[in-house]
């Protein structure tokens, strides 16, 4: 955890960071960024609004699930149970979970944004008054030392819903497991969303909305570069696509240039081609026993699992 004069160093740290990865990853062969630089504020409300579309269905499915099922996850889980997670989003599972569980001992929300991390854990108080709630200001993805609280605890749960997890690749997915299995400690355990391969349309539809949320979401990166990078994009030259690719179970979104065109980042150039595009997310669908032997290499061992009718989606808790 940082204090006021911290999350100011760790802002200015954040977009040292991000123009140094934007100008390696536009600099590469095959032009990529990181899903992680999606989420600015407006990003993150774009994302909250893709969530409301009704072709975006794994937001529906585990909200579902978590109510459908939560007096068995609360009765698998245990009592006294810390709570941490990885990417503190709107906060909407982490109710039904924190709800369902039997006297909670804490909930850590881990966010590489400052404002979004205080509304939720704002929003979380008040909802749980008696609830400790200790927000860490952090990118998971690069590592977190979680503070250590000094309270007596049955168990330390790693929440990680909305099949974030799907968004690494395989091996950067098990050293965010390995990492969650260090945090959670030995009797820890694990409860993760986990969104399952099924046909291309749907998959698709989910990842190009018909109101074109999901557009102006991926979009949005480039207006997010030219305000915080001096970037000059005309987003009005590029265009937003979803691909499957089978091979890798993954669906993949891009951002195409419609035309040969030079755009500058921070004043050093960058030349795309006609259809050349830039790679800003994959979203890897897991076969359920594929998934738990990925996480069986962090560490994990599968305890129990909840699926819908149309085994879209998947809640799963593991042990260790
Ligand atoms: C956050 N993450 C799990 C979403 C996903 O489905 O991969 C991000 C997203 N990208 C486009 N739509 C939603």
């Amino acid at each position: 955890m940082i204090g006021a004069g911290g999350v100011e160093l760790e802002a200015r740290g954040e977009s040292a960071r991000f123009l140094a990865e934007v100008l390696d990853g536009l600099g590469a062969p095959r032009k990529a960024l990181s899903p992680k630089w999606l989420y600015d504020a407006r990003g993150s409300a774009l994302y909250e609004l893709i969530c409301q579309q009704p072709e975006y269905y794994p937001t529906r499915t585990e909200l579902a699930l978590l109510d459908l099922h939560a007096d068995e996850i609360a009765e698998a889980v245990g009592p006294d149970a810390l709570v941490f997670e990885y990417g503190a989003g709107s906060g909407r599972k982490t109710v039904r979970l924190l709800a369902a569980l039997r006297r909670p001992a804490a909930y850590l929300p881990v966010d590489i944004s400052p404002d979004a991390l205080a509304q939720t854990a704002q929003a979380l108080s008040r909802r749980f008054p008696r609830l400790v709630v200790r927000p860490v200001v952090a990118d998971f993805t690069v590592g977190v030392a979680l503070p250590d609280l000094d309270l007596p605890c049955a168990r330390r749960l790693a929440f990680f819903p909305g099949s974030t997890i799907g968004n690494f690749d395989p091996p950067e997915a098990v050293s965010l497991l390995r990492r969650m299995a260090r945090e959670a400690g030995p009797g820890g355990a694990l409860l993760v969303g986990v969104d399952l391969p099924k046909d291309e349309g749907t998959l698709l539809r989910a990842y190009d909305d018909a109101h074109g949320v999901t557009a102006a979401f991926d979009l949005n990166l480039l207006a997010r570069i030219n305000r915080e990078l001096a970037g000059d994009f005309m987003l009005s030259r590029f265009r937003h696509r979803a691909a499957w690719d089978a091979r890798l179970s993954r669906i993949e979104m891009h951002l195409e240039s419609h035309e040969a065109q030079l755009v500058h980042v921070a004043g050093a150039p960058f030349a795309f081609r006609a259809g050349e595009t830039i790679h800003t997310e994959s979203s890897y669908k897991w076969e359920p026993r594929a998934f738990d032997a990925l996480a069986a290499i962090a560490g994990w061992r599968l305890d129990r699992t909840w699926t819908d009718e149309r085994a879209w989606f998947s809640v799963r808790l593991y042990g260790r």
